[in-house]
Order: C-alpha cells, then structure tokens, then sequence
C-alpha cells in the first residue's frame, strides 16, 4: 500500500499580506499529479488544513476542489483537524464525505475506530487523530490526568493500542502535535495557551507508521515518526526547507520503503543582505528577481524609500529590515553595571542578540523565555 503524508496546507493564509492560494492551488495541483502518477492508494493529511476557523469561501473552494481531484485519482483520504481548525468546520459533511473515501476525524473520540483500507496483505488501520486540547477534553475522561498533550495523546495511543491489539493487522496513526526531537526555532508557538508542550515520540510506539503535522520543515524523528512539512512556503524562516511530501509504503511486515518527493516551488523565497546601492544593482543577485524577497540592508544610515528602490528590481520584495554594518560600542563598563538596570528578560534577550551576532529574539523565543521566568520566580 501506498500512502501520501502531507500536512500544514494552512489555506487561506497570507504572506506578507499576499493571497497565498493561487500559489497553493498550484502545489495542490502537484500533489495531485503524485498520488495519480504515483500509483498512491491513500492520503493522510494531519491537520491545519485551514489556516482559520473561519475560513473564507474562497478556502472551502480550493479545499473542496482538491479533494475532489484526489477522489477522482481513486485515492482514499484520510484529513484531521490541527489548531489552527474549527474543528465543527472543518468535519461539517464528514458524514457524507466519508461514504466516498474522503474520512476528515474531527471529534475528540473518532480516533477509537480507525478507517479501515485493505491491500493484498490485509487490513491497514488508519487511527486519525485530531488536535487534542487538554483542556477541551479532560472532561471526558474524569479519571484521568490529562492536563499536557502528552498526557492526552498517551491516553490516546493506549486506546489506539489495545484497539490494534484485537483487530490485528497494520496500521498508521495521524496526530498534530509538537513531538520532541525537533529544533525550537521550527515550532508554531501557539500551540497551547499555556506556551510550549513537548510530546516524547515514545507515545507514538506501536504503529508501523505516524504521520505527524504541525512543524513546518520535513522532519525524521524516527523511521517510522515523520513530519512532511507545509507544502509552501509561510514564512522566510522557511526559505531553505524543501517542500513536499512523505511517500511511504507498507508491504506485507509493516514499514517499507519512505521516499521524499518534491512539490513544485511556485516562487522561492531569498533573504537578500547588502546595502541598498549593492542589492539594487549588482549582478550577483539577479537571480533572486522574480522570488519573494526579504531585504536586509546594512547602510549606516537608514536608506530613505528603500522598499520602493528594491520593489523597481524586486517586484515581490515583502520584507525590509535595517540592520547597519557597524554599530556603535557603549563605552567600556563591566558586564554587571551594563546590566544591573534591566529585567531579567531584557538580560537574556541581550545575550542572544549578543550570541547571534545581531540576530534578535523571535516573538516565539521571548514567550519561552517569559515562560521559563515567570515559572522560575514562581518556584523561588
Ligand atoms: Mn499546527
């Protein structure tokens, strides 16, 4: 059996204020052209399919319309709900759906009775796990402790376990979750409320496979533990990851070959250094011309109407920062009276930028860090 992971397709999401669906309709439309060419029997999608709980008309459209053209290549297709989804909105017809092999598992239970798809070696159980807010179901499970996704998805993969146990056979779990393993700096940091909840991927023992979502980079936790990744690019942090898809088979014992296949890039994405005279008129970045394009521009002085003069060359140049090639050092004073002013945040936001050359905090490192103080002033 062949099956197509995919995840994060995030419709309706912009990029630096840009529509980003005619760009995605485009990678869908690859997809498509994988799993028929491919020969693929079914597509697991793990959740975020929409960007919003409320998504636009135009969203449903694209969505609907690549399921359609996924039904059509006689594929089965298996979708969750990530954060980002209206769960309700998101399995709005399921019922229907599913009578024609498109099986989108919303509700917090439906992962209990998993999709079954055979092949010539007999059944593949398909367990879909949806997004699991601890605190949106602990209330239906009162004997349990369930206040981390780690305690949620373990009660989860028990059941799916014991499940699989009676029914024998193989089997793929989907699940959208931040499980260990992967750097920081690729993480969504909204995952929960309450900041960051790591999941160990040893929850995830027994399925011959686990299709994860909601890291935006391709990652390999384990041979059998992958995340595919967002099928486009969302973001300049995202700019040298490569995007596609996971194509695994399951032969007769379980886990078979996993291959890496590519989606099409409807425009890369450059991050373009230099001072503005260099980035508007030096050969050396002519490549970069048709490609979205985040500027930083190293001037002493804060060019006046820089956008304007990268937009004359770069046409989708979205982004602009200044950042000056030489900066101005405070006269000498110990590290202890630079910083006995300032909060303890401020000291570790220093340090990194400090560390990194220049490179500040990210919005999701200074939440970590406020996290990590305020739990540490709150045990002292
Ligand atoms: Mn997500």
């Amino acid at each position: 059996m062949k099956i197509l992971h995919t995840s994060d397709w995030h419709i309706g999401r912009t990029f630096h204020t840009h529509s980003t669906l005619d760009h995605l309709r485009v990678v869908l439309d690859g997809l498509v052209e994988i799993v028929r060419d491919r020969g693929v029997d079914v597509v697991a999608v793990a959740g975020d399919v929409f960007d919003s709980a409320t998504p636009s008309a135009d969203s449903y459209a694209l969505l609907s319309g690549t399921l359609q053209r996924l039904h059509a290549t006689g594929a089965r297709v298996v979708v969750t709900s990530g954060n980002h989804d209206s769960a309700t909105r998101l399995g709005f017809q399921s019922e229907w759906a599913g009578l024609a092999g498109i099986h989108v598992i919303t509700g917090f239970d439906q992962y209990r009775t998993p999709i079954t798809v055979d092949d010539e070696h007999g059944p593949v159980h398909f367990y879909g796990i949806p997004f699991l807010e601890p605190a949106l179901v602990r209330h239906h499970y009162p004997d349990e402790l369930l206040k981390t996704h780690e305690q949620v998805l373990g009660l989860a993969m028990r059941q799916v376990r014991t499940d699989l146990a009676e029914r024998g056979g193989r089997s793929v779990v989907l699940s959208h979750c931040f499980a260990a393993g992967v750097a920081a700096s690729d993480v969504e940091r909204d995952i929960s409320a309450g900041g960051l909840d790591l999941v160990p991927v040893s929850v995830f023992d027994g399925p011959d496979y686990v299709a994860l979502g909601h890291i935006h980079g391709r990652a390999r936790l384990t041979d059998r533990v992958r995340y595919s990744g967002a099928p486009l690019h969302y973001s300049f942090a995202e700019a040298d990851k490569p995007r596609g898809a996971w194509l695994v088979e399951l032969d007769a014992e379980g886990l078979g070959a996993v291959e890496w296949v590519d989606l099409p890039v409807p425009r890369r994405l450059s991050v373009l250094t230099g001072d503005l005279a260099a980035l508007a008129n030096d050969a050396e970045f002519a490549q970069a011309e048709g490609d979205w394009v985040a500027a930083v521009l190293t001037d002493q002085v804060r060019p006046l109407d820089g956008m304007r003069t990268m937009q004359a060359r770069f046409p989708h140049c979205v982004a602009l920062e200044h950042r000056p090639a030489i900066t101005t050092t405070p006269a000498a004073a110990t590290y202890a009276e630079r910083v006995q002013h300032k909060s303890d945040p401020e000291i570790v936001a220093g340090f990194l930028e400090f560390v990194r050359n220049g490179v500040g905090q990210s919005d999701f490192e200074r939440d970590l860090v406020a996290e990590v103080l305020a739990r540490a002033e709150a045990s002292a």
